[in-house]
């Protein structure tokens, strides 16, 4: 029996334009990422057989505590898909698309990562394929991922400028096509939005048909690098504050790290400050700041073809 998705596959719009709404009328419920949800389920469904995964029955859907915010999950896995998720968050204030797909290790195929926050006037937003391994020093890893893709990077680069200084530490999981950006709420940029999920993601379903499966030591490296990624993540990703004032402390924690970034506990064994030893605070425990180094790369750090041009190679 196919699962049933627990959302119903609104397209957004009609009413808003032909209202012709000011931006500042719009209301955000007109941008809804369902049908961004929608578009990546049945477009993985052509490509590959998808299961439900056992998670799914422990996290399907929570109510805030206010009654007012409801937050909807769903997960898969397949033959070559350890973990994909989706969570969205949506209230008369706020819409929240996490979407994020993780490969099995065998495959050394790049994380597909939709991050996108939209209140009432501003939008942020992060779409990129995250490269498992690190783009500015292996080459190799770079040239077999991202040259084919700079010219659809550098064609929403254009339509999405950069959104400035960020955490320093984030940009070693970003490619050279990531997508960082903020902008004010408007339905032709969330139409935008959905064009560049579109390709992003079919370009990310062209990288994993062609996969192939890849030898014992190079697959430790690959669950090295998706633990380490997920480490990262589960303890500093800028969402956290919002899911914890929703949901509580323990049920936030719990939906971070068992179920948005998964694998946590069994792809590897290091912690936290094994991998990033700079945020150990005197007394041992993990600096709660988002960032040590602090917030860099005004503009965007790479170039049309590819080149990492951060004037801060240190930085990282
Ligand atoms: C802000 N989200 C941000 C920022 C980034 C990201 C880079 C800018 C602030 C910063 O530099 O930290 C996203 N950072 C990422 C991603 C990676 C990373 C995707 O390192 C991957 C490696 N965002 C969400 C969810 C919510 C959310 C689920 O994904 C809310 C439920 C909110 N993100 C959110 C908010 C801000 C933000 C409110 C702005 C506030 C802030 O900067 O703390």
């Amino acid at each position: 029996k196919p699962p049933l998705i627990p959302i119903s596959i609104t397209s957004i719009g009609s009413n808003w334009r032909s209202k012709k709404c000011k931006p500042d009328l719009l209301q955000v419920s007109a941008l809804s990422y369902r049908n961004f949800i929608h578009f990546a389920l049945t477009e993985t469904r052509r490509h590959m057989g998808l299961v439900p995964s056992p998670l799914q029955e422990k996290y399907s859907s929570l109510t805030s505590r206010d009654g007012r915010t409801e937050l909807q999950m769903l997960s898969f896995q397949a033959p070559k898909i350890r973990h994909l998720r989706t969570l969205s968050v949506e209230n008369e204030s706020m819409q929240v698309l996490d979407f994020a797909v993780f490969a099995r290790p065998e495959f050394d195929v790049p994380i597909f990562c939709a991050n996108f926050f939209t209140a009432t006037n501003m939008n942020i937003v992060v779409l990129d394929l995250n490269p498992l391994h690190n783009v500015i020093e292996q080459g190799d890893y770079k040239e077999k991922y991202y040259r084919s893709l700079m010219p659809l990077g550098v064609k929403y680069a254009e339509l999405f400028p950069w959104g400035g200084k960020l955490t320093s530490e984030s940009l070693k999981f970003f490619s050279p096509i990531v997508i960082w950006t903020k902008y004010t709420s408007t339905i032709e940029k969330h139409d935008t939005l959905y064009s560049a999920f579109v390709e992003y993601y079919k370009a990310w379903l062209e990288l994993i048909d062609q996969a192939e499966e890849t030898d014992a030591s190079q697959i430790m490296c690959n669950q090295e690098a998706q633990h380490k990624y997920l480490t990262w993540r589960a303890e500093k990703d800028p969402g956290h504050g919002i899911l914890k004032r929703l949901i509580g402390d323990t049920l936030a924690k719990d939906l971070v790290r068992n179920f948005l970034f998964n694998g946590i506990d069994e792809l590897g064994s290091k912690g936290f400050l094994d991998y990033f030893p700079q945020y150990r605070c005197d007394d041992g425990t993990v600096n709660e700041k988002r960032s040590i180094i602090g917030r860099s790369f005004d503009n965007r750090p790479w170039d049309e073809s590819g080149e990492f041009i951060g004037n801060g190679k240190n930085l990282l």
